[in-house]
């Protein structure tokens, strides 16, 4: 317990000493975008997302009550640098790669090629080195320069193909399916396994987002509700043109493109919401279509879906039926989706 956070907290010390050795270096670098009037006005208006909540929730008399978004967790922060807190699998497989492997190897690359530079400039300026040599080549010195490289490329390898491979592995077959239809410009979140009902999701105003305790911009009137801490299929698909839909504390990019359907799984490993944006040019309201995605524990999951209309039935869900399930309910909701169906079915 403590060792983790240990190690978390060390983790966090070399992502920013690094970061700031970048900065250091190159003072024109981007830095993060800055949240500040995000983070700013969230911590007065949070309050203000209670009477909503609890008038959403009272129609179905669920369990179910959206919960308000915990300043820094799932979104951008005032003056951050480096990648959001992570919150999937693998997300934080990722996040430690980047701690504990490149950042390491980038920093002591930096400061070591730095070292040489200043050196060479003091040992072998004019002054105290009037005759240059004419020394062309040194056999030792250039196997080590080749071999070197090769053995730091080797040690990185190893642990950014594992966290590839992890990446591409599929859902399991009982995995809960939802798909992500982005059209321009919103999201449609559909539930194949849940009856097949689809939540439409529009950007909130941002006098509205702050009235509910939602980032502005980042704030949607309708959220894509999901059970933590087991395996989700998530899918994308495009209605019109390509979207992506991404969720940066997630770890989650995936391309959303007419007519196919791109699939990956998305474990979310703690109750929260995360906020992300579509991520592929689309349209002139590209930036205005902000995903919010919902982790809440399975009984919330299932109060939600069936306020939303939706089935809740036993997850056998056999390994063929959950391709066949999604073309009808694809087919029943928007009649832009239908394009999208017809590859899966
Ligand atoms: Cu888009």
């Amino acid at each position: 317990m403590s060792l983790a956070d240990t190690a978390q907290a060390m983790g966090k010390a070399i992502r920013t000493l690094g970061v700031a050795a970048a900065l250091a270096f190159a003072p024109q670098v981007m830095a993060a975008p800055a949240a500040a009037p995000v983070a700013a006005a969230t911590a007065p208006a949070a309050d203000a997302v209670q009477p909503a909540a609890k008038a959403d929730a009272g129609a179905e008399k669920s369990s179910y009550v959206p919960a308000k978004p915990t300043p820094g967790k799932g979104q951008p922060v005032a003056g951050a640098l480096s990648f959001q807190d992570q919150y999937s699998i693998t997300g934080q497989q990722a996040l430690r790669m980047y701690d504990y492997v490149l950042m390491p190897i980038i920093t002591v690359i930096t400061l070591f090629v730095l070292g040489l530079l200043l050196f060479v400039m003091a040992r072998f300026r004019r002054g105290a080195n009037p005759v240059a040599s004419k020394t062309s080549h040194n056999t030792l010195i250039e196997v080590i320069w080749t071999l070197l490289p090769v053995l730091i490329l080797v040690v990185i390898a190893v642990p950014s193909i594992r966290l590839l491979a992890a990446q591409y592995t599929p859902a399991p077959k009982n995995a809960l399916t939802v798909k992500a239809t982005g059209y321009q410009w919103y999201w449609g979140y559909t539930y194949p396994d849940n009856g097949g009902f689809e939540v439409i999701s529009n950007m909130l105003p941002d006098e509205e987002a702050l009235k509910r305790g939602e980032p502005p911009q980042l704030g949607a009137d309708a959220r894509m509700v999901v059970p933590y801490g087991e395996p989700i299929r998530m899918q994308t698909v495009g209605a019109d043109v390509i979207h992506s839909f991404a969720v940066p504390s997630l770890w989650f990019k995936l391309d959303a493109v007419p007519g196919r359907i791109n699939e990956k799984e998305l474990f979310i490993k703690e109750p929260g919401v995360y906020y992300g944006q579509c991520s592929e040019l689309c349209g002139v309201r590209h930036g205005y279509m902000p995903i919010v995605v919902e982790a809440v524990s399975r009984p919330q999951f299932e109060a939600w879906v069936k306020a939303q209309g939706g089935t809740v039935g036993p997850k056998e869900a056999a390994p063929a039926a959950a391709p066949a399930a999604a073309a009808p309910a694809a087919d029943a909701s928007a009649p832009a989706a239908d394009a999208s169906a017809s590859p899966a079915a």
